[in-house]
């Protein structure tokens, strides 16, 4: 079998109300999927990274078609690890020479996701079932993005859903933080796990200063209290405060996460499946860090091809602790399958059916898809 197209689809969906995200403010969902066809005509999809700002999508668009597309043609797909070695060999050090590591993982992210779905479609069996699972049938989910405005709505609808999991964005007001966090404490149950995610806000001194306030409220973990190239930091912020730290979504390839772990920084290893180079480098991620026997809570804030690909890796490889939910509305996590991804009892069932499990919905792709020259930006 050989790989005879490599296609990017380009996804842009306009929101009535924007997103207010730590890095500023949404006003549209935009997400760039890969499509691989072999020449059996199997074929997979996966999805790169692109969250904020939405012009992002340049770099890794042009990353994929000028660096990894040449390398993918001909090649035969279900040999994952060899295409994911080969894609990083050529890239790395040239990514690293430009500052441009985040768009290769990311795109390589994209590719490794559609290698999966191709490979478990072409034999007929889901990819949780590929890696060696699953170890659970169903997996449990938490509500992230919360904050910092009214997130009242978002915690009864998933408190309905059965979550019993959240968390809350800090880092820019500390007073209106810990209002936040007394008000979260208060909507959910007692047994209800608590995070809070300062995406990198903060230097040492003041996040042991901030968070020895924070330490009456029970938090599972503190996400990204630093930047995340510091962590000695880290280290220093969890032995001072007593709270367990989480991160990853921001570290490229084994050696940062493995420099993060020698320094004992983390709690909780959090890699994202369309950012840290797919299921493939995702899962030597999370095999290292349970050296260290630190778990691993997939980071997703994407569309569904990334929920639908972090659902069967978290079923399947032991150590997930929980997956991240988004809870603000997102067109292209809700919609873009013809069966959505449901949530019950606080859980998402991995899907039986072959590859990652899922099917586009036709039209809707098809209304949202966008020549790159006519993305808003
Ligand atoms: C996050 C990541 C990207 C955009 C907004 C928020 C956050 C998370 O770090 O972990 O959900
Ligand atoms: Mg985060």
């Amino acid at each position: 079998m050989k790989i005879v197209d490599v296609e990017p689809i380009i996804l842009q969906v306009p929101l009535d109300v924007p997103v207010v995200t730590s890095f500023g403010s949404m006003t549209s969902r935009t997400t760039v999927l890969v499509r691989i066809e072999a020449d059996t005509g199997v074929y997979g999809i996966g999805e790169i990274w692109n969250n904020f700002p939405s012009w992002g999508l340049y770099e890794k668009l042009a990353t994929l078609k000028y660096g990894m597309i040449p390398l993918l043609i001909g090649e035969d797909p279900t040999q994952i690890s060899n295409i994911h070695d080969k894609l990083l060999r050529a890239h790395t050090v040239v990514g690293l020479q430009w500052g441009a590591l985040g768009p290769i993982y990311h795109s390589v992210s994209g590719i490794d996701m559609a290698l999966w779905d191709l490979l478990g479609k072409y034999r007929g069996e889901p990819v949780a079932k590929l890696l060696g699972g699953p170890v659970q049938p169903s997996v449990e989910v938490y509500a992230s993005g919360l904050g910092p405005g009214p997130f009242e709505d978002f915690v009864e609808q998933h408190l309905a859903m059965g979550v019993n999991a959240f968390k809350l964005k800090v880092g820019k007001d500390h007073q209106l933080d810990l209002a936040n966090l007394q008000r979260l404490r208060k909507l959910v149950p007692e047994t209800a796990r608590v995070m809070i995610d300062a995406n990198q806000a903060w230097d040492r001194r003041t996040a042991i200063r901030v968070l020895q306030q924070y330490r009456a409220y029970g938090l599972t973990w503190i996400e990204e209290p630093l930047r995340c190239d510091d962590p000695e930091g880290l280290a220093i912020v969890r032995h001072q405060t007593g709270i367990p730290t989480a991160a990853g979504e921001n570290l490229y390839g084994v050696r940062q996460v493995r420099q993060a772990l020698e320094k004992h920084g983390l709690d909780v290893i959090q890699p994202d499946l369309s950012k840290q180079g797919g299921i493939t480098a995702s899962r030597s991620i999370v095999e290292m860090a349970a050296s260290w026997e630190v778990p691993y809570a997939p980071h997703f804030l994407g569309a569904a091809v990334c929920l639908a690909a972090s659902i069967h890796f978290a079923a399947a490889l032991p150590g997930n602790t929980i997956l991240e939910l988004d809870a603000n509305p997102n067109p292209l996590r809700e919609r873009l399958f013809t069966r959505p991804v449901k949530v019950v009892d606080g859980r998402i069932a991995v899907p039986e059916e072959p590859g990652l499990g899922f099917e586009l919905d036709r039209e809707f792709v098809q209304f949202h898809q966008v020549p790159l020259r006519d993305i808003s930006l």
